[in-house]
């Protein structure tokens, strides 16, 4: 891989965007090498996926702005494509994916961040959309996601100023779940990984399922979706052997 680096450690994966020199800004490359990393997530044993951006600078700036200068609609509908692509593997991975945002998240950086289901950052994290500062709306799900995530009027404030906000400004939002030093967001959100790692990963992504469906469904799908789903749980080795070592004092 050129642009994406696989650490391994355990049932933790931790891909990180090296690309420090354009503040690991995303081009189609980097686009293509994460399909074919997701990929292979899907069916591999790995628990937890973190992502993250190389240095102490940048997450990801976002899409490739020396790219996006030089194409039209035809090519800029494709870049979108491509990027809905890996967002979307992202969100439906049945595995947490955080993301360890260590700096700059703007535009497709923080579209990405937004796409996992947890967001950690240090303090000097900056996050933003600011799509409109060039002339586009944000395209890798931007709009939607952050709508979703932090409401219509926050969205809109920050997707119509393009503003750049802070870790703290982000956390007081809900749009940052924890803030940790820049020397330990790396550990803290490893660690924190660990700990989820050894939850059953069979009820973790029928969770992360439920509340994602439940983001767009009506009360009642909602939980009639998640009562089919706690039944089916029942059906796991994974369930019965947990539950009798509760009983037998031994969780
Ligand atoms: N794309 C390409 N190169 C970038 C990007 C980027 N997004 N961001 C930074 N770089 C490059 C710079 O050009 C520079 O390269 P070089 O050294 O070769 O000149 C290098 O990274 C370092 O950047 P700076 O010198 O600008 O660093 P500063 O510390 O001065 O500034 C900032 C840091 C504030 C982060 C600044 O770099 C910046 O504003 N970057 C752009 C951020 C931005 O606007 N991002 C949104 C892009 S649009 C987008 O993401 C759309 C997503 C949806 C796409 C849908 C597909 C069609």
């Amino acid at each position: 891989m050129a642009y994406l680096k696989v650490e391994r450690d355990d049932q933790v994966v931790q891909i990180t965007i090296t690309r420090q020199e354009k503040l690991n800004a995303m081009n189609l490359a980097v686009m293509d090498e994460f399909i074919s990393i997701l990929d292979g997530l899907e069916k591999d044993s790995s628990r937890v996926i973190i992502i993250t951006g190389d240095g102490t600078k940048a997450f990801s700036a976002g899409a490739d702005i020396e790219y996006m200068s030089s194409i039209g609609p035809s090519d800029a509908e494709k870049y979108a494509l491509r990027g809905h692509e890996v967002l979307n593997k992202i969100e439906k991975l049945e595995k947490p994916v955080i993301a360890a945002v260590n700096g700059y998240a703007l535009g497709g950086g923080c579209e990405l961040a937004l796409s996992c289901d947890l967001r950690f950052a240090s303090p000097n994290a900056y996050l933003g959309q600011p799509e409109v500062t060039l002339g586009i709306c944000p395209g890798w799900g931007g709009t939607q996601r952050l709508l979703r995530i932090i409401g219509p009027a926050r969205a809109k404030d920050l997707i119509f100023s393009g503003r750049k906000i802070t870790a703290e400004e982000a956390f007081s939002m809900g749009l940052i779940n924890k803030i940790f030093s820049s020397e330990n967001l790396i550990s803290e959100t490893r660690s924190y990984a660990k700990t989820i790692s050894k939850n059953s990963s069979f009820a973790i992504g029928v969770s992360k399922m439920l509340v994602n469906k439940g983001t767009d469904a009506n009360l009642d799908t909602g939980l009639k979706l998640e009562i089919y789903s706690w039944a089916v749980c029942f059906s796991t080795k994974d369930r019965e052997e947990r539950m009798r070592k509760f009983v037998e004092k031994k969780l």
